[in-house]
């Protein structure tokens, strides 16, 4: 099957027609149809396919019981009104990689996995990587139980709904320490490699990054009666620190970002009794980060005092940096930097967006390659990369697979 016939079998699942963005969160009807898919995948090319303890799909050619596997591929979740080809991407390669290799005839000396890792993005239950988190113990199953989504389902009882076990959830180091090396392909989230004029790019670090939840809380009250000088009014100090966030972030040279936010009770004519805000910030290295972060709760709890508010702030989830595998580093640079068309240079590149290779990243050797986005957009409708760059990308992955994993 060719690269246009999957991503185009793929590209109505959880699609909004409204705004042509996607809505695959884990667990939900779209998401099942992503698995539906990867299943079939699976099946049409006569690989093994199974679920793991954390409902993490994986397609295997050769024994996947023995060590030493190169595995590739990423997820199919999406974050609230998502792009087409954050994680896809990195699914739909390694499926056509693969069958670019066996147009080869590449004779395999490793087994290959394909993984298709269960609920990245966190868009659902708030934690991002949930099931190479847990896979890799970077999560407690306790911790996993607490999870909640909006509507005060717990990630137990989604998967259950879904047809998966939950008891089974939990660290799987037996899984891990049979793969050799995992090469997760991604759309690039940024414009480096349009700038640099590269198609393909080699990751070489994930700047550290993590999620706040910061609750305010004041007194509801009418909106016509009460008096200015009388209210404890949540939402002023919220917006305050939506301002500091932003000057401590360009003091730092990071970035921060409030994009999610609920308020209680949410009426047009009702002081808010409750405001609650997510911060995701994210930093060259850990001193930065924790310089912003310090800074915005610190100017978050004098607003909050100043309007006689409460303020809570929560670390929700924490990712630090992580340098991917030099040798394996340089072992795709080597590969990729053997081709002969004249325009296939391969910068390496830093990324503030986080990825499962981050987690497996430390437990397994890992690397990632980028694929050019021509605007940068991402976690948006709009978010894009050309064909004949993601076919290059399937060529430069299917370069990675053969170096590694074949004779
Ligand atoms: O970087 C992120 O927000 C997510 O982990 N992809
Ligand atoms: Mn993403
Ligand atoms: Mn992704
Ligand atoms: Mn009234």
């Amino acid at each position: 099957m060719t690269f246009h016939s999957m991503w185009a079998e793929l590209l109505p699942v959880g699609r909004s027609s409204a705004s042509g963005g996607y809505r695959r969160h884990a667990w939900t009807g779209a998401d099942a149809d992503c698995r539906t898919w990867f299943r079939e995948q699976a099946r049409t090319r006569g690989l093994t396919y199974e679920v793991d303890r954390n409902g993490n799909q994986w397609a295997w050619l050769g024994d996947h019981a023995a060590r030493d596997a190169v595995v590739t591929g990423s997820h199919l979740d999406s974050v609230p009104d998502g792009g087409a080809f954050d994680g896809p991407l990195g699914v739909v390669s390694a499926f056509a990689a693969l069958d670019e290799l066996r147009g080869r005839g590449a004779r395999f000396t490793r087994p290959l996995g394909i993984v298709n890792f269960g609920d990245e993005e966190g868009a659902r239950f708030g934690l991002a990587c949930v099931g190479s988190r847990l896979t890799a113990g970077a999560l407690t199953v306790e911790q996993a139980h607490r999870l909640t989504d909006g509507d005060g389902i717990t990630l137990p009882q989604a998967m259950e709904t879904a047809g998966y076990d939950p008891d089974a959830i939990g660290p799987d180091p037996e899984r891990l320490a049979r793969i050799g090396a995992f090469v997760e392909l991604h759309v690039e989230q940024g414009r480096a490699l349009d700038l640099s004029g590269a198609r393909i790019g080699i990751a070489g670090a994930i700047r550290p990054h993590g999620r706040w939840r910061f609750s305010f809380r004041g007194e509801a009250n009418h909106a016509g009666t009460t008096r200015l000088t009388d209210r404890r009014d949540p939402m002023l100090s919220y917006a305050e620190t939506v301002l500091a966030a932003r000057r401590e972030a360009e003091l730092a040279g990071a970035v921060a970002t409030f994009g999610k936010i609920d308020v209680e009770p949410n009426g047009v004519n009702a002081i808010p009794s409750l405001v609650r805000g997510w911060l995701d910030s994210r930093a060259a290295d850990q001193e930065s980060l924790d310089t912003v972060v310090t800074g915005i709760e610190k100017a978050a709890r004098e607003y909050a005092a100043a309007h006689g508010v409460d303020l809570d702030v929560e670390r929700e989830s924490f990712t630090p940096v992580v340098e991917f595998d030099h040798a394996l580093r340089d072992e795709l640079a080597r590969i990729l930097g053997s081709d002969t068309e004249p325009d296939l240079k391969v910068p390496v590149l830093g990324t503030g967006a986080g990825h499962d290779a981050g987690i497996l990243s430390g437990r397994v050797p890992t690397a990632m390659l980028f694929v050019r986005n021509p605007t940068g957009v991402s976690h948006s409708p709009a978010e894009y990369a050309a064909e004949d760059d993601c076919v290059a990308g399937v060529s430069a992955l299917a370069d990675v697979l053969e170096g590694l994993a074949c004779t």
